[in-house]
């Protein structure tokens, strides 16, 4: 390693995968590695905030699967950040396949609860289906284009064969749940439309075993945690990049120049781009010199990354059974299977597909997080705090017959419209496949040899092949890069001392 630790290398973005990356390359060894982040903060998509004296997560909420297996976890862990209970062997055991067993309570918008045997059946089904839609990857196949045609023709399908001698009222009332529950599918995969992801595909994202838990004082602990074992110094803030130019070695000069937004230019051996996949998109055109290669650029624009949003309400006496852990808001005029509504500007809170529970009460008081995920969700953005607590009142209104129930007060992220961010998270997109998260991981100049120099490396959660749209995939895809330039100047030194034996 010693020619290696010499090497000058950048880091752009400041979240999770940067600071894993730079974290692995520092033990390593490594002494000339930078970060520039565009923003005053660390963290990027992982944002603890307040609400009044509550800790609200504004960006990622859960550690997904917190077993063994999980680096986040066991991070968290070691920093001392969990409560007794997820550490448990009986929590750690817990195979949820990605979808937590809530308490659920239901309400339509008539004005009533509904009972567990009303939407059972509607639930059992649409597990059912997920479950399938997440099997067609191994299978190879792909009877549909997307996971949205694939549940609403075996929805329609099955529902004429299994409930055909149930009242109809009944019948359409499941079939308004499934609707319900593919919009909150849709904030699940950080998606306008279940029509918008990849029926084979759905199949790449891989969960871990363990009830899903949270962080307590706040995810950012997680943050500060790995930020406390680098170098002070190393992150330099309100330091965007406008631009990598990359193959300067031809030109004569250093492999590659890091301009920022102020004029800055910086030379590195290597760059690791962390930037989200949303900013990318938007951005690829301006941000490399030369160009990305087709077939990168091709796996940016098939992949999907979309908008999930929440809004947190506070109230002061709760309307919610105590046990209640997810609350869905069913509307009785959504019967045809749909996940999005007609008119987005009207009729947007329809989208809102319930809320999840706060727990426990004594920590959060009665606190509530709304889910609303596409454009739906970034239309909620360009309204005013006022705006959307009303409409959110109203619903609450029309969904418990109780027209007094007012929120004390609101919160929302704005994911969408945050400049360095651009949206939520990555999704399969239609057409895609593992091939797509092959070529955004793929180093440039294209590795067609083993020979190739690493000169820009690629991390971030859209570029983990299973575990993509979660924090553990993110700080794994950093240090996947950090051990890509680690074996790399590994194998250049040993190559270098077998000659030097010669
Ligand atoms: C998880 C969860 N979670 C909710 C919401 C969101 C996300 N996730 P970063 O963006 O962090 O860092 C990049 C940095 O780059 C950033 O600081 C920028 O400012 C900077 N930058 C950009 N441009 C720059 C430039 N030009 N120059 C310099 N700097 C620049 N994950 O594990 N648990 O509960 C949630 C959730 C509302 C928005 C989440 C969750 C996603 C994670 O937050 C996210 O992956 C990582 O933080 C990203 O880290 P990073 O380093 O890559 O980028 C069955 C099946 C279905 C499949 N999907 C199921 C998965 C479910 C996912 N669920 C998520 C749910 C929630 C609620």
């Amino acid at each position: 390693m010693s020619g290696g630790v010499n090497a000058k290398i950048i880091i752009i973005g400041c979240g999770i995968s940067g600071i894993s990356a730079a974290q692995r390359l520092v033990n390593a060894g490594f002494h000339h590695v930078r970060i520039l982040e565009a923003t005053a903060r660390s963290g990027g998509r992982i944002k603890t905030g307040r609400l009044g004296d509550k800790v609200i997560e504004i960006g990622a909420n859960w550690i997904h699967g917190p077993s063994e297996e999980n680096p986040v976890f066991c991070l968290a862990r070691q920093y001392g950040l969990l409560d007794p209970e997820a550490l448990t062997p009986e929590n750690q055991a817990m195979d949820i396949g990605g979808h937590p067993p809530w308490v659920p309570s239901v309400f339509c918008s008539s004005g009533r609860q509904l009972s567990a045997e009303d939407i059972y059946p509607a639930q059992e089904m649409f597990a059912e289906l997920l479950n399938e839609c997440s099997e067609f990857h191994s299978e190879g196949r792909e009877p549909k284009a997307c996971v949205g045609d694939f549940i609403r023709s075996e929805v329609l399908q099955r529902a004429a064969e299994n409930w055909k001698d149930i009242d109809p009222t009944a019948r359409s009332l499941r079939l308004c749940m499934i609707s319900n529950l593919l919009k909150g599918e849709c904030c699940v995969n950080g998606t306008h439309s279940m029509d918008e992801v990849g029926l084979g595909a759905f199949g790449l994202y891989k969960t871990l075993p363990g009830l899903d838990c949270i962080f307590p004082r706040g995810y950012e602990g997680l943050v500060e945690g790995l930020l406390s074992d680098l170098p002070s110094g190393l992150v330099t803030y309100n330091q965007p990049v406008r631009c990598v130019h990359w193959n300067n070695a031809e030109k004569g000069g250093s492999p590659v120049t890091v301009e920022c937004d102020d004029g800055e230019r910086i030379v590195a051996d290597h760059v690791i781009v962390t930037v989200p996949l949303g900013y990318l998109k938007k951005h690829h055109s301006t941000l490399f010199d030369p160009p990305l290669p087709l077939h990168k650029l091709h796996s940016v624009q098939r992949l999907g990354f979309g908008t999930n949003n929440k809004i947190f309400v506070e109230f002061d006496v709760p309307w919610w059974d105590a046990d209640c852990e997810v609350i869905h808001l069913v509307w009785e005029d959504e019967d045809a299977l749909v996940d999005k509504v007609p008119d987005v500007q009207r009729s947007w809170i329809k989208k809102l597909f319930g809320f999840t529970v706060l727990k426990p009460t004594e920590r959060y008081g009665h606190v509530l997080c709304g889910w609303i995920a596409g454009h739906e969700s970034e239309y909620m953005e360009t309204l005013s705090e006022q705006e959307v607590t009303q409409a959110v009142t109203q619903l609450i209104r029309r969904f418990t017959g109780n027209p007094t129930i007012t929120p004390k007060r609101i919160l929302r992220s704005q994911w969408f419209h945050d400049p360095w961010t651009c949206g939520s998270y990555s999704y399969p997109g239609k057409g895609c496949s593992g091939q797509d998260t092959e070529n955004m991981m793929e180093p440039l100049p294209p590795q067609k040899s083993q020979s190739q120099p690493l000169q820009v490396l690629f991390a971030g959660e859209a570029t983990h092949d299973c575990y993509y749209s979660t924090v553990h995939g993110a700080l794994l895809s950093g240090w996947r890069e950090a051990d890509r330039l680690i074996s790399h100047y590994s194998s250049v030194n040993s190559s270098d001392h077998s000659k030097s034996k010669l």
